[in-house]
């Protein structure tokens, strides 16, 4: 990787990767729809709108690999998610095919599958079950991803972030969280593992409580540093500090699954 792209880099994720990756790849590239505070002389910065097909076309010119943040990175309007996480998406890896980019690391999120139970484990190969519009944009991007890995040889890396922090703060992130470092080693391995074509991820760290199988990302030579364990005391006793929530408690997608919930089943008297 000589050039890469991080787009979204004024996002909370982008902020910190500002600092993580910086001197990792010879030249990378920063993008947003505006630009980000606190930009280093060093880094490059390219303002674009992902909505814009000619501009995310220039702005992937000469790149090897992308690291795709850009979007909206919570439940939105219909508009809003159509625009920077549908449009957007298709147009970042439409970009990329007609550029010749070589591999595209997507943040995906556990909203994708947000509506299966906290009591069941799930890998990867498990259909995808969003849990908002957010969720949605998501799993839409992780079938973009596979149509353009299998059909046009691009090489992609799905991340289902689960809760990116510096811990893990109540009982739904001690089995979600992962540390900015493990997010870290996950984009790599998406940006420079020879033997990866396409695959998903959940971005989590060595969770004792985690609901996800992660082998895929364990194949591949994941080794997570980040224990939420060690945090449990305290993220417990924030939570018990927290209105409960029947169906947000129930699901993996915590508030992202109550939030404009009216379906009238209740599945914990199930
Ligand atoms: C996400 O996908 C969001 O981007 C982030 O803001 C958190 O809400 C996270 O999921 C979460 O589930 O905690």
């Amino acid at each position: 990787m000589q050039t890469v792209l991080v787009t979204g880099a004024a996002g909370g994720i982008g902020t910190r990767l500002r600092k993580l990756l910086d001197g990792v790849y010879p030249n990378i590239r920063w993008s947003d729809i505006r630009r980000p505070a606190g930009l280093t002389k060093r880094q490059t910065f390219v303002e674009a709108d992902l909505a814009d097909l000619a501009q995310v076309e220039k702005l992937v010119k000469g790149v090897d690999g992308i690291v795709h943040l850009g979007g909206e990175s919570v439940e939105q309007s219909w508009d809003r998610i159509l625009r920077a996480n549908i449009v957007g998406c298709y147009n970042l890896f439409e970009a990329a095919r007609r550029k010749k980019v070589k591999r595209v690391v997507f943040a995906s999120s556990n909203h994708a599958v947000g509506f299966y139970p906290r009591q069941r484990k799930i890998g990867t190969d498990e259909p995808v079950r969003p849990d908002s519009r957010y969720g949605v944009s998501k799993a839409f991007g992780e079938a973009l991803g596979a149509l353009y890995a299998y059909k046009h040889g691009l090489r992609v890396t799905c991340i289902r972030i689960g809760n990116f922090a510096d811990a893990p703060i109540d009982q739904r992130r001690l089995a979600i969280w992962i540390s900015p470092e493990d997010l870290m080693q996950l984009i790599r391995i998406g940006l420079e593992h020879p033997d990866l074509h396409h695959e998903i991820f959940f971005g989590g760290s060595d969770n004792a409580r985690s609901w996800w199988d992660n082998e895929a990302a364990f194949r591949y030579g994941y080794r997570p540093t980040g224990r939420a364990e060690n945090f449990a005391a305290a993220a417990l006793k924030a939570q018990k500090k927290l209105p409960p929530d029947r169906i947000g408690d129930w699901y993996q997608g915590g508030p992202f699954c109550s939030d404009e919930y009216d379906s009238g089943f209740d599945p914990a008297a199930s």
